[in-house]
């Protein structure tokens, strides 16, 4: 009885709340993979774009009241929520709409998170939610954001930062938060060089997920001023945030996965190591991220595609794919897929041997390559013979590789034409 009515309570409030996915930022740690598309576009898991996951987390939560605010390299992301994500029924009170920066309040374009957000101060007090949920376009995760609005409610917080332990050599990357024994924010500081340990456990720190809710009028408050200082970045990690924590009531959600009791699965795909990891992870028998999961569905946008194709060649050399993941359009002809992940329509032709890569949609992959530890950009093709991951002296002249050896191949690099939303 209990639990029925609170579940009714946290569906008013996922009711009540207004999601804002920001996806403008100039990230440049994934190097050439995001010289086209913003990251939030970038592929991820054969099939899906990294947006969908916090787009799929709102839709599961309840929550369908969605704004993304975009700006650079935008295209191929406005084309995915156009065919992917504008299906919801407006009359029900149900949109994603797109919020590009449009210079509503005055010269400059989006100039960090918290101003993206002012300059649509208008759009948010005209949707009338009571909160407003602010979440990156970035990061692949599951989780159910009723609960961190429950939180905040019960807390009576001004704001609630969802936050996750995370190795501390690691933490200089995130906003870095300290909490009382209640979960009270403490002390917050953004990117820190020496990252503040979590109490007891001198090798962790707390890291916020730059997932943050408020309450509308408090948010909207606080954004007017913040736009007023101008000593300001006008970014919610080294702004608002820290602000808040000096003079307001700030509290934690410690993201936490039941079944494991541990914290739980949230990666924040940085750097092209990190990218090509948390792919191949992917394959692992038991995955800590279950794409396969019925209760919690990750939601896309794909082309149409006939089923994945496995071929003999002439020779008799089998098309094969082992420990690996094979969208649909693809054909492996007389070549070996080894611990690889093939996003949809791509083609690998006789003799080739494809390993531990991460292969993005419509590429082909010539006869006869050679393919170790490598991320093949959408429409890339190689010609026959090549090879990448043999000779890193090679690799290094004509393609991008990443500090822990992972060579990134594009269309620009080889001199090729790319579909444009790719
Ligand atoms: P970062 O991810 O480094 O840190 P940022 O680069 O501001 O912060 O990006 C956050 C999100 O906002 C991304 O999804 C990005 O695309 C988007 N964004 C950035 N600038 C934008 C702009 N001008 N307009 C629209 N969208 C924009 C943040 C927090 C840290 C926290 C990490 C967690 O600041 O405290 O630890 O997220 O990854
Ligand atoms: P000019 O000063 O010759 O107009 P700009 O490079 O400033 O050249 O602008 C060229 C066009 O691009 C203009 O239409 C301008 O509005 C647009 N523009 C400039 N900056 C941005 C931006 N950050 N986002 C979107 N459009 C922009």
């Amino acid at each position: 009885m209990i639990e029925q009515a609170s579940q009714r309570f946290v569906s008013l409030m996922t009711r009540d709340t207004l999601a804002l996915v920001l996806a403008g930022g100039k990230g440049t740690r994934l190097g050439a993979l995001t010289q086209r598309r913003v990251k939030p576009a970038v592929p991820f898991g054969g099939r899906f774009r990294l947006i969908d996951f916090p787009l799929s987390n709102c839709v599961n939560s309840g929550i369908r009241r969605i704004g993304v605010l975009t700006q650079y390299k935008a295209h191929s992301l406005i084309t995915h929520i156009r065919q992917g994500w504008s299906s919801f029924r407006a009359d029900f009170g149900e949109f994603v709409e797109l919020l590009p920066a449009q210079q509503r309040t005055g010269e400059s374009w989006y100039s960090g998170t918290a101003d993206a957000v002012h300059q649509n101060a208008d759009i948010i007090r005209a949707h009338d939610s009571r909160f407003v949920l602010v979440l990156g376009g970035d990061h692949v995760y599951k989780m159910d954001y009723g609960a961190l609005l429950g939180m905040h409610v019960q807390r009576g917080a001004d704001v609630t930062v969802a936050c996750v332990p995370v190795p501390r050599e690691q933490a200089c990357a995130f906003g870095v938060m300290q909490v009382d024994a209640d979960g009270r924010v403490t002390g917050f500081v953004e990117k820190p060089r020496e990252p503040p340990p979590m109490p007891g456990n001198p090798d962790l720190a707390l890291a916020s997920m730059g997932i943050y809710v408020f309450d509308s009028d408090y948010l909207l408050a606080r954004l007017d001023e913040d736009a007023a200082r101008s000593e300001s970045h006008h970014d919610f990690g080294r702004d608002l945030i820290p602000r808040a924590v000096a003079h307001d009531t700030v509290y934690a959600y410690a993201f936490r996965d039941a079944a494991r009791d541990g914290p739980a699965y949230w990666r924040d795909v940085g750097d092209l190591d990190a990218y090509w990891s948390a792919n191949l992870e992917l394959l692992d028998i038991e995955p800590e991220l279950n794409l396969y999961d019925r209760q919690w569905p990750i939601w896309t946008w794909q082309e149409q595609t006939p089923p994945a194709k496995f071929v003999l060649d002439d020779g008799d050399r089998c098309g094969r794919a082992v420990s690996s993941m094979v969208a649909g359009g693809c054909i492996i002809s007389g070549a070996l897929v080894r611990h690889s992940l093939l996003f949809s329509s791509v083609i690998v032709d006789e003799g080739s041997t494809v390993e531990d890569s991460v292969v993005l949609p419509e590429a082909r992959i010539g006869r006869d390559c050679k393919v170790r530890r490598a991320i093949l950009d959408s429409g890339v093709h190689l010609p026959a013979g090549t090879t990448i991951g043999v000779d890193a002296d090679q690799d290094s002249a004509r393609f991008e590789v990443s500090a822990g050896g992972v060579v990134l191949v594009t269309a620009d690099m080889l001199g090729q034409r790319v579909r444009y939303d790719g």
